[in-house]
């Protein structure tokens, strides 16, 4: 199997439970070639449960209907899945190339998946060929720090810790440095989620890119705001509050295969109008996998 062949399958079991709690019970109706107003009604609220979002689904059943009466007969599945495509390839991501030293820093609320996608990022990587450094940024807890550490040995890569409680403005500018040091392309800093008020937030940040630009004056070169699938859109408020504070390149959409809403992707992508780079797909060192909108559709629709 291919690497794209392999993609579509880690989508397509990424997804299982947002197709088997929404696209299964649709899957009738998109083999229909003509809908009623009940079925057509029927279909708008499967995809409004997919976490879609009103304005996509609104787009969608506009397309339905509208192709319906000029034809009389419609394809649902082909014009879903061209209509999601559409929004969905509107914010290509950046890729990772390597230039010099970059610093990349994860930022999120608690529990979203920082660490575990850190670490799943320093082996995909690694696995391709390119030396990373971790910095364990997130030094309110003592277990962060080890679970670090644990991702780090994983997907052998070198951690930078100080101890817990220290200042993560400091840990970050000794990793910064030793990477430049030791000509490691990448650097990847952990951040903790848990702060009082988005000032304290905003300080922390602050305070962490300052002492970045002392050794890098680009740096971070890319943040990574890491969002949990599973709260579905109600995350959303968050992420804005995040996006205004940390200056976000990208966003990493996690435990997409533990959601029955996956498409909340699309209100994502449309309300915050950044890349996704990668997505969530499990809790293993090979779970995180870049962003393809033509795999994700297919892993959605089923083939
Ligand atoms: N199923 C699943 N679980 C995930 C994924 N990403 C993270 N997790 C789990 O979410 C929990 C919190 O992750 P953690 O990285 O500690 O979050 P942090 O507080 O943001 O650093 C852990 O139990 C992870 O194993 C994912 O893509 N899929
Ligand atoms: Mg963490």
């Amino acid at each position: 199997m291919g690497f794209l062949g392999g993609l579509i399958g880690k989508f397509k079991g990424g997804l299982q439970r947002t197709r088997e709690v929404v696209f299964r019970p649709m899957g009738h109706l998109l083999g229909l070639r003509h809908l009623d107003e009940a079925q057509l009604q029927e279909v708008e609220d499967l995809l409004l449960q997919a976490d879609l979002g009103a304005p996509a689904v609104g787009d969608l059943m506009a397309r339905l209907r509208t192709e319906l009466k000029r034809s009389g007969s419609v394809d649902p599945r082909a014009i879903l899945r061209e209509a999601l495509l559409t929004r969905l390839r509107g914010f290509p991501p950046k890729a990772l190339e390597v230039r010099g030293t970059q610093v990349l820093l994860l930022v999120g609320v608690n529990g979203v998946g920082k660490t575990t996608t850190l670490g799943k990022l320093a082996a995909h990587l690694k696995a391709r060929g390119d030396d990373v450094l971790i910095v364990a940024g997130d030094t309110f807890r003592a277990a962060a720090i080890d679970q670090l550490e644990h991702w780090g040995e994983r997907a052998g890569v070198p951690v930078i810790r100080n101890q817990m409680g220290g200042d993560p403005a400091a840990v970050a500018f000794d990793g910064a440095a030793a990477a430049v040091a030791r000509r490691t392309p990448w650097v990847l800093i952990d951040t903790a989620g848990r702060l009082h008020t988005k000032d304290h937030l905003m300080r922390e940040l602050e305070k962490i890119r300052r002492s970045l630009q002392k050794v890098l004056p680009e740096a971070p070169h890319r943040v990574f705001l890491v969002l949990d699938a599973t709260t579905g859109q109600n995350g959303l408020a968050q992420a804005e509050a995040f996006r205004q504070v940390a200056g976000v390149t990208d966003l990493v959409l996690t435990k997409l295969d533990g959601s029955a809403k996956g498409g909340v992707v699309v209100p994502i992508l449309e309300r915050l109008r950044i890349p996704i780079a990668f997505v969530g797909l499990g809790e293993g060192l090979d779970d995180l996998v870049p962003f393809d909108p033509e795999a994700f559709v297919d892993g959605l629709l089923g083939p």
